[in-house]
Order: C-alpha cells, then structure tokens, then sequence
C-alpha cells in the first residue's frame, strides 16, 4: 500500500495491514527426581516472545497468564518483557494467554497453549535436556491508530539477551516447508496428469466396448428375423 492513498480517518490509518510474527509456548526440565515438599517434578517457562530479537512492548503493553487452579494466583499479570512465567509443577494443563495492546481501543488477544512437561526423548525424560513446545504465529492489526501504525513500523531491538534455550529457526523452516508444499504440488499434478490419461483410456474402451455391445445385438437381431 502506498503511503500516498493512506488516510487517517476516524483516528485510523485506513488501508494498512501489519503483521508481527510471535512465539509462543512453553520449555520444561525434569528436576531428576520428585521433590518432597510439594511432589514437583518439572520447573517450566511459559512465554510470548518476538520471533526476532525485536521489543515487543512498543505494541504489546502486557500479557495474562491463566494457569491452573492449583497455583496460588492462578492469573500473572506480565507488564513488562520478558513476556514470561516461570513455574514448577507436576502436571500439564492448559494456559490461557491474554495480549493487551498499548492502543487500548486494540481488543485483546487470547491464545491457548497446552503446557507440556512430558516427551519421549530419553534426554528429556531424565532431565539432561530441555522440553520445548512453542508455536509461531502473527498477530495482524488491521488500519492501526497512527500510533500504533508508527510504532509497528518502526521495530526497535531489544534490550534483553537474545533466547538460546529455544531457538528454532522459524525462517529455515518456513524455507523447508515452502520447498515441501512445492514438491507435494508436483507430485499431485504428476498424479492428476497420469489418471487423467488412464481415464481416457477407459473411457475410450468403454465407447469401443458398447459399439461391439450394439453390433453384436444388431447381427443377434438380424438372424433372428431370418
Ligand atoms: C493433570 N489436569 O491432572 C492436570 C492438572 C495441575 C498441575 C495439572 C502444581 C500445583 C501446585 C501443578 O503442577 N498443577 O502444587 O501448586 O495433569
């Protein structure tokens, strides 16, 4: 969209879209044992993170965790980033995040995230690595306020050290899913190309079939009135 056509009415910037890529979701690890006290086993993260190492509180003013009802305050209140909770537990239950917005007039935004604790992979089982379960998505804000409009167009780095206990790279794997999506689109059209020949084929049989069907009846009925 160009600059030009755009136009603040009703204190909105009409005809813009920006997209902001976030991560959300949770990273666990097994004491190694069961501790007495409280019979914890796992201490975890839940978080909302930028997908870059970008200062997500120029947009996002803070975020709500809901966690189960067996935690003493179930709902945190996060008003400055890191976006996180961190926690030990025994059990996965499922968390709802809510995202407020620095423009009060954005409506919040709710996620839900299964908290994860548990794995198949020996290293995590017996607490030498970590258990990460996160998701990538966008939050999209249709013709922001020029004040939100300036502040999601212009990012700012973060002051805090970059993630490094999860660090998918989400632009590798968008990379290694377009390039699967391609590939699974040339198998199908190879596939449609070949079935479609074999239908022909089939079809023509059939129409040579029926035509020996009706002449083989006409003859049929030729001797008969003989
Ligand atoms: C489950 N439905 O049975 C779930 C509930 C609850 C988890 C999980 C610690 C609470 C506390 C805790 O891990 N609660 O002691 O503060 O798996």
């Amino acid at each position: 969209m160009e600059e030009s056509s755009l136009c603040d009415t009703g204190g909105r910037v009409k005809g813009v879209t920006i997209v902001k890529p976030i991560i959300y979701g949770n990273i666990a690890r097994y004491f190694g044992k069961k501790r007495e006290e409280d019979g914890h086993t796992h201490s975890w993260t839940i978080y909302v993170r930028p997908c870059q190492n970008e200062d997500i509180s120029i947009y996002i003013k803070k975020v709500h965790f809901k966690l189960h009802e067996s935690y003493p305050t179930p709902v945190r209140v996060i008003n400055n980033p890191p976006f996180e909770i961190q926690e030990t537990g025994w059990g996965e239950f499922e968390i709802q995040i809510k995202i407020f917005f620095v423009d009060p007039t954005e409506k919040p935004l709710t996620l839900y995230h299964m908290l994860k604790l548990f794995h198949t992979d020996p290293a995590i089982i017996i607490g030498k690595k970590n258990l990460v379960s996160e998701q990538y998505d966008e939050i999209v804000f249709n013709d922001p306020t020029p004040t939100m409009h300036h502040a999601l167009s212009n990012p700012v780095i973060s002051a805090l050290p970059v993630r490094q206990d999860s660090n998918t790279d989400y632009e590798e794997l968008e990379e290694k899913t377009l390039e699967k999506i391609a590939a699974a689109r040339k198998t199908v059209k190879q596939d449609i190309g070949s079935l479609s020949e074999r239908l022909k084929i089939v079809k023509e049989s059939i129409q040579f079939l029926k035509r020996e069907v009706e002449q083989a009846e006409s003859t049929q009925l030729e001797d008969l009135t003989l």
